[in-house]
């Protein structure tokens, strides 16, 4: 009896061992990847910026640095009701302009006599930082600053002597104003200014002049959670433009040799480099006017709700993140033109994303990593971020299909990359399955954080995505499928990009 139990235990161990060292390892992290930070940034994928200091009562956009601190002066300034109206429209956070380029700052600095604390503002008693900071945190929303680099009031600008101001307003900025998601290093430079009373202009270098990576380290220093985003990152990369708009094939990648702040490689800032060194992705930076100031003559130009949208597919829709600037006006809150639209937006989006079609849905896949279940189609649909489907390390194309559980009207696709494991995909489509064929309804290229897809409505039983070219193995953490109530972009003829991307 002993020795047919012992047998027993023997081949039960010995089966344990073989299924073990059978065991399929998830796959390994390919090419660059994401910091934590950088990932924790991701997810916030739409925020806002706020453009508010001595522009807006000069009605100037590039203020020239000689304006009095006694014309900063907003009778009813209200943070609160900027993190209200930001909260409500969905954004995970807000950026404040602590200095823009005409010098002047928001928080009574230590370092210098142009701020708040010489305005008529508060009787020169107000923190506009403090202030917006613990709004921020009581809406549950984070909190960025920028400081521009450039600085037409400051006299030693040009000078060693402007480096030591500026880093320290950065550590002011830094110390005393709790969490700080993200520090905004703008890359404009235009020459002339105020100067103290020189009234020149000066170019310095944006190679050496800024000496950024020991500026980048007082940040890691002060605030290790914050990321950093300029034309060369070090976290986040410009688009290259101020429209809001990404490329159909954004990669998170940048290659950062030869490139800085203020003189980025143009060619790469909306589209990434596939090739590139480091983990950079894009954020598309935009104002909801036409100027990133408030200016009363551009109240009818508040961008309207279509095209807020068709922002947010190019941007969030694109791999990349969305900070949408709203200025507050001269009395120190957002104008009731700007929080309706915003509004508006808000409920257009949640129309757009009302029910994900997919969520709980069956899936099954060509094919999934070892046929070990860790890997499953299923993991797509199942609504958890950490659970994806990935091929064998020798499949870089494979196909998912979902199945609808009965005919389903749908015309929007979401697809996430799990990007701890670095952005892999080439291209892709997705084709929908009506009366018996598979028909194609979208073309895309990148996915990473998170691409969307636009088509024509298609009434269909199935979704069936391909990957068709992946630079490794695939993997996919989620994919969701919307209807969203109209096409008037296709019944109007206004597809908004060609591809339907
Ligand atoms: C630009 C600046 O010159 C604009 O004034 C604005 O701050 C925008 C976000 O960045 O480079």
């Amino acid at each position: 009896m002993k020795k047919i139990l012992l047998g027993f235990a023997i081949i039960f161990s010995s089966l344990l061992l073989i299924s073990f060292s059978l065991k399929t390892d998830p796959p390994k992290p390919y090419g660059p990847v994401p910091s934590e930070r950088q990932i924790k940034h991701h997810k916030m994928e739409y925020y806002g910026f706020i453009h508010f200091g001595m522009n807006t009562f000069t009605g100037k956009q590039w203020g020239y640095g000689d304006d009095s601190p006694d014309t900063f002066n907003p009778k009813h300034l209200d943070c609160r009701q900027w993190a209200k109206v930001a909260k409500e429209a969905g954004m995970t956070g807000l950026i404040l302009t602590a200095k823009h380029h005409d010098g002047f700052c928001l928080w009574p600095s230590k370092y210098t006599d142009y701020s708040v604390k010489n305005s008529k503002w508060k009787n020169g008693k107000g923190d506009v930082v403090k202030e917006f900071v613990e709004a921020c945190k009581e809406y549950g929303l984070k909190a960025g600053i920028y400081l521009s680099p450039w600085d037409r009031h400051s006299a030693v600008y040009g000078t060693p002597e402007y480096i030591t101001y500026y880093r320290n307003q950065l550590r002011e900025l830094l110390t005393n104003y709790g969490d700080i998601f993200e520090v905004w290093f703008d890359g404009a430079n235009g020459g002339t200014g105020y100067y103290g009373g020189k009234k020149k202009k000066i170019k310095i270098d944006n190679k050496t002049y800024y000496d950024w990576p020991n500026t980048w380290k007082i940040v890691r220093e002060l605030q290790p959670g914050a990321v950093m985003f300029s034309d060369a990152g070090p976290d986040l990369r410009w688009v290259g433009n101020e429209n809001g708009y990404a490329d159909a094939i954004n990669w998170c990648l940048l290659d950062t040799v030869g490139i800085y702040p203020g003189m980025p490689n143009h060619k790469f800032l909306s589209k990434g480099n596939e090739y590139g060194n480091k983990w950079i992705p894009a954020e598309c930076d935009v104002s909801i006017r036409p100027g990133w100031f408030y200016d009363k003559k551009q109240n009818k130009k508040v961008k309207s709700v279509e095209h807020l949208l068709k922002i947010y597919y190019r941007s969030v829709g694109r791999n990349s993140c969305l900070i949408l600037n709203v200025p507050p006006d001269e009395t120190g809150k957002i104008n009731k033109i700007d929080v309706d639209r915003l509004k508006e937006f808000k409920t257009a989006l949640d129309k757009e994303f009302k029910t994900n079609l997919a969520l709980n849905k069956n899936v099954s896949a060509s094919s999934y990593r070892g046929d070990d279940s860790r890997f499953k189609a299923s993991n797509i649909t199942d609504g958890d971020y950490d659970s994806y489907w990935a091929t064998d390390d020798s499949v870089k194309t494979g196909s998912l299909t979902i199945e609808l559980g009965g005919e389903t009207e749908v015309n929007r696709v979401v697809l996430q990359e799990y990007i701890k494991l670095g952005q892999r995909v080439d291209s892709f489509n997705i084709e929908a399955l009506v009366n018996g064929n598979w028909e194609l309804q979208a073309y895309g290229g990148t996915i990473g954080y998170k691409r969307i897809l636009k088509f024509p409505t298609v009434k269909t039983l199935k979704i069936r995505i391909n990957i068709l070219k992946a630079k490794a193995c695939p993997v996919i953490n989620n994919i969701e499928l919307y209807h969203a109530p109209d096409d008037a972009y296709y019944s109007k003829g206004l597809n908004m990009d060609h591809s339907y991307n």
